[in-house]
């Protein structure tokens, strides 16, 4: 496959909610969306890098920079074989996972279109539909945020996640859980904690929690592990987990027992599948965050979450937990047993409504 002309899109998009984590709070999510031509077929890919540099080093900014200086120029009218083959020619830039992975999702997007396969088919999914769950920000108070998790219980799903951060932790999980005492649940800090301040979290181990997302630093897999030797509690990594490499480590060194895969994360799907395939050959569970992506990040999510060793519920919701208006035709809808089906048109499966998509534009660069 030669691709001839790649586009980049920077997109800004109203959320229907703010929604607050550990490391700040939004109003707008940022993304650059990937259109790639090759012969008459386009793919998308979505970077899922934001405004600010709180979840990762990487914005919106540096993938545009990373992507229109370096990458699409490695790219551009190259024969691209595979995914390992586009990796390859990525290489030479060290670090950047989401600017690589929203080329890869592109590549993937036009590679399904070119052979009539969905990519959850091109994966290895097994599952026309999968489970998912709801992750939700930090509200006013433990109060509020009972009330927030009963409208998303009122709606279908059925697997809760909510953010904490120093202050906010046992409490709020605490409400919720008297408020549910068998809500699937769980809790994310996003690397708001050092191991000594940790041991305030250990209350969190008599609730009945799924997980414990990411308490410490994302460069600290050691600590990780002396917390696990104190936690019942499963403890997950997202930020720490950057590669295939990662993972076997962490494993190995029990700083967790499940992982969070986020395709963005770890540098494109191929990678996220390799993780998968890790994962499952130790029987650890693992299952597939979530970034707040538009319909072509969450289509290429579902059809990630379809392999078989996603066990637990992924951070996919219904559209309208986001957005009031995707750039996607496709709005993905909860089924009543709080999973959302897989796409199985070809390639992600999803249109791209160029008039919402103008929109949300900031900014747009045609290269090739
Ligand atoms: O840590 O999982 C996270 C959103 C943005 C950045 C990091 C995270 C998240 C979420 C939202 O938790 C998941 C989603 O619903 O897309
Ligand atoms: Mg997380």
């Amino acid at each position: 496959m030669k691709i001839n002309r790649f586009t980049l899109y920077h997109l800004r998009m109203p959320l229907r909610r703010p929604f607050e984590t550990s490391f700040g709070r939004i109003s707008n999510r940022d993304c650059i969306l990937i259109e790639a031509e090759c012969e008459n077929l386009i793919g998308w890919g979505e970077c899922v890098a934001d405004r600010d540099p709180g979840y990762s080093y990487e914005t919106s900014a540096t993938a545009w920079h990373i992507l229109s200086d370096f990458l699409v120029p490695a790219l551009l009218g190259q024969e691209l074989a595979d995914a390992a083959d586009l990796q390859h020619r990525m290489g030479f830039v060290r670090g950047h996972p989401m600017a690589k992975a929203g080329l890869e999702m592109a590549w993937w997007d036009l590679y399904g279109k070119q052979n009539e396969s969905s990519l959850s088919k091109l994966l290895g999914g097994v599952r026309p539909a999968v489970e998912v769950g709801v992750s939700i920000g930090l509200q006013s108070s433990p109060a509020a945020l009972v009330e927030t998790v009963a409208g998303y219980l009122v709606q279908g799903y059925q697997r809760v996640k909510i953010k904490i951060k120093p202050g906010r932790d046992t409490g709020d999980a605490q409400a919720v859980r008297t408020a549910f005492p068998d809500l699937r649940l769980q809790v994310d800090a996003n690397s708001a904690y050092t191991l000594e301040n940790a041991t305030s979290l250990l209350p969190l181990d008599e609730l009945d929690l799924l997980l414990i997302e990411q308490p410490l630093a994302e460069d600290d897999l050691w600590d990780h592990h002396r917390l696990q030797a104190i936690f019942r509690t499963p403890l997950c990594l997202d930020e720490s987990i950057l590669s295939a490499r990662h993972a076997r480590q962490a494993l190995e060194m029990g700083a967790c027992r499940v992982i969070n895969i986020k395709a963005g994360r770890v540098g494109g799907l191929s990678q996220a599948v390799a993780i998968h395939d890790a994962c499952q050959a130790r029987g650890v569970p693992v299952w597939c965050g979530g970034m707040l992506e538009t319909g072509v990040g969450r289509a290429a999510n579902l059809a990630l979450a379809s392999l078989p060793g996603f066990s637990l519920p992924g951070d996919i919701s219904a559209t309208n937990r986001y957005y009031a208006e995707d750039i996607t035709n496709q709005r993905f809808s909860l089924n009543p047993d709080s999973t959302i089906d897989v796409p199985d048109a070809p390639g992600l499966g999803v249109t791209v409504n160029r008039q919402a998509l103008e929109r949300y534009t900031l900014e747009r660069l045609e290269l090739g």
